[in-house]
Parts: C-alpha cells; sequence; structure tokens
C-alpha cells in the first residue's frame, strides 16, 4: 500500500520523507556492524558512498592515494557517525601494493561485507589518432586493472563467507561511446563486461553483483581530464543539472540494502537533463 502525503510517501507503515536526504529505511543503521570497502574515497561518488555507507551504520575503508583526503575523511565520519573507520593510502594500479596493503589490514578488517569498486579517471578527450598514450595507459590501468587488482584479492574471502557484495561503478559510457572518448569508454565498456562475468562465475556464491552505471556527475572528473582547466571542466555542465555524487551513493546503498536474496545486476542513473551520452538539454 502506497499513500503520498504533501511531504512524505508512507510504503507498508515504513516512511520515505521526500525533502530528507535519504531515504528513512535504509537510514535507520541497515548496515550496522558490517565492512564497506571503498576505492576512490578521496573525492567524489566514493567520497559520497563513504558518507553514505557510514550513516547505515557500516565500518568503512577509505582506499585512494591521497592519504591526507581519506584520513580527514575518516575522521570526520567516525566522529559524525559513529562508525569505525580505517584509511588505506593505495594506488589501485599497483598490484603489489594492493595486496600488501589488504594483507596488512587487522583481522577485525578483513571480512569485507561490500566492495565499491569506484576508482577510475578519464584523461584528455582526443580523436583516437591523436590520443596520449600516457592516457591510454592510466585510464586502462586504473579502471580496469585497478578494479581486477582489489577484486582479485578482496573476492576470496566472500566465497569463503559465502557472503558478500561487489558494486563495480561504470558509466553510461559502458553502453554508449561518444565521440573523442574511445578509451574512457572503452574501460567502462569493459567494467560493464567484468560485471556480467563476475554474475556468472558467482551465481550461487552467496556474493552478488551490482553494476552501477552514471550518466553526468559533478565531482573532479571533469577537472582531472581536463588536468586542472577548471573553465573547461565547469563548461561539462553548463546550462544542464548533473546528478551529485551523493546521487549516486544513495543508488550504491539501496543495492546494498536489498535482502539477500535480490541481486540488483544494472542500475542505470541520469541526470534529468541527460538523455544519452550526446543529448544534453541545456538552458543557455
Ligand atoms: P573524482 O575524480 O572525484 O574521484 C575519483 C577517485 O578515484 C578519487 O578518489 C581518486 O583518488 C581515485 N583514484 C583515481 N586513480 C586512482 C588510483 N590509481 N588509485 C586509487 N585511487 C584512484 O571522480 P568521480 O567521483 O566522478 O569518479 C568516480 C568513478 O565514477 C570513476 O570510476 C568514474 O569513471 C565514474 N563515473 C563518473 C562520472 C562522472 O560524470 N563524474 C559518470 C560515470 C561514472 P586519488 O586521486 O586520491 O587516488
Ligand atoms: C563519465 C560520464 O559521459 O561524462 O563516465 O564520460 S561521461
Amino acid at each position: 500500500m502506497l499513500t503520498v502525503h504533501k511531504d512524505s510517501i508512507a510504503c507498508e507503515g515504513q516512511y520515505f520523507r521526500r525533502s530528507h536526504i535519504t531515504f528513512q529505511n535504509i537510514s535507520m543503521r541497515a548496515l550496522e556492524g558490517t565492512i564497506t570497502l571503498i576505492t576512490g574515497a578521496s573525492s567524489g561518488i566514493g567520497a559520497a558512498c563513504a558518507e553514505v555507507f557510514a550513516e547505515a551504520g557500516s565500518n568503512v575503508i577509505l582506499m585512494a592515494r591521497r592519504k591526507e583526503r581519506i584520513e580527514e575523511l575518516a575522521g570526520a565520519l567516525t566522529k559524525s557517525h559513529g562508525v569505525e573507520t580505517y584509511a588505506l593510502a593505495c594506488d589501485v594500479r599497483d598490484r603489489g601494493a594492493v595486496e600488501r596493503a589488504l594483507r596488512q589490514l587487522p583481522q577485525s578488517w578483513q571480512a569485507v561485507d561490500v566492495l565499491i569498486n569506484n576508482a577510475g579517471l578519464a584523461r584528455g578527450l582526443a580523436p583516437i589518432h591523436e590520443g596520449a598514450f600516457d592516457d591510454w595507459d592510466e585510464m586502462i590501468q586504473t579502471n580496469l586493472v585497478g578494479l581486477l587488482n582489489v577484486t582479485r584479492f578482496v573476492l576470496p574471502g566472500m566465497v569463503e563467507r559465502k557472503r558478500g557484495m561487489v558494486i563495480n561503478i561504470g558509466s553510461i559510457a559502458g553502453r554508449q561511446v561518444y565521440p573523442n572518448g574511445n578509451v574512457y569508454c572503452a574501460t567502462k565498456h569493459a567494467v560493464r563486461a567484468l560485471s556480467e562475468s563476475m554474475q556468472l562465475d558467482l551465481v550461487g556464491s552467496g556474493v552478488r553483483v551490482t553494476n552501477l552505471e552514471p550518466g553526468m556527475v559533478e565531482t573532479e572528473f571533469s577537472l582531472v581530464r581536463f588536468r586542472g582547466n577548471t573553465e573547461r571542466a565547469t563548461s561539462v555542465y553548463a546550462g544542464m543539472t548533473p546528478l551529485r555524487a551523493r546521487d549516486v551513493a544513495e543508488v550504491a546503498l539501496f543495492c546494498a540494502t536489498r535482502p539477500p536474496h535480490v541481486s540488483i545486476h544494472d542500475v542505470l542513473v541520469m541526470p534529468s537533463d541527460q538523455a544519452s551520452t550526446t543529448v544534453v538539454y541545456r538552458r543557455t
């Protein structure tokens, strides 16, 4: 039974407040005592996931290269949400470093319940015949190899415990390509293929896999893509309303809080102003 009131929606006794930042049934510490490992937690979608999962009571491991940022966020989350946090400074491209970082986690942090493979980036926007090899390598090594590195060291424990969840942050660019997006789009198509492969390989194991694909989200993404060119980065979102990192994080939390028999394989979440990689409604 679903009743709509002015400020809230009542559904089977649960209240979902429209204006509130989170759905009430999820924010009530649904993940209390669990452990969530988030890669790329120093910024954007990863940092928002850390916040939203901590609000739901999960203890969080924050992984990224910028140590000060993850340490600061870790401290803030413990203070505001009373969860335990662990900052793990690590480059996901470095397989040896990832292995060492995960192996040196204290025993009480080893049993990861949710892995959010979010670390990723785009570099440049150039036609294929002009692309920079270094940019290509960085995108492939981070978005694809990095995801594999972390997953390979975390998954065996989940399979052994017969319980766990992997959320891979893909992109609309994993479904549709766009001019000059070539290698970035290829890495996100690969993430999509890997998510589907993991779903096949892990069926019956108790480990669920979600491929979460956002459209345009205003984070540091474009600033990184255009190497600090603020004007160019800002122009990406000109005249339209992009997603906020938190919008994506809330979808991740929704997926992670379904009952064990429910596996959300695939989610595409777009700004209302974006219809595809190439069709964006702008008011200017
Ligand atoms: P941000 O640039 O804000 O965040 C990227 C995060 O990835 C940072 O925390 C960064 O941390 C981390 N990262 C990058 N390289 C590495 C590395 N080698 N090792 C460890 N961590 C790394 O961008 P978003 O939050 O937007 O991006 C997050 C994910 O979302 C990416 O996979 C991106 O492709 C995807 N996405 C983004 C969209 C958008 O429009 N913004 C849309 C669809 C998908 P640090 O630099 O400290 O290492
Ligand atoms: C980022 C989305 O389309 O801006 O994955 O490259 S896009």
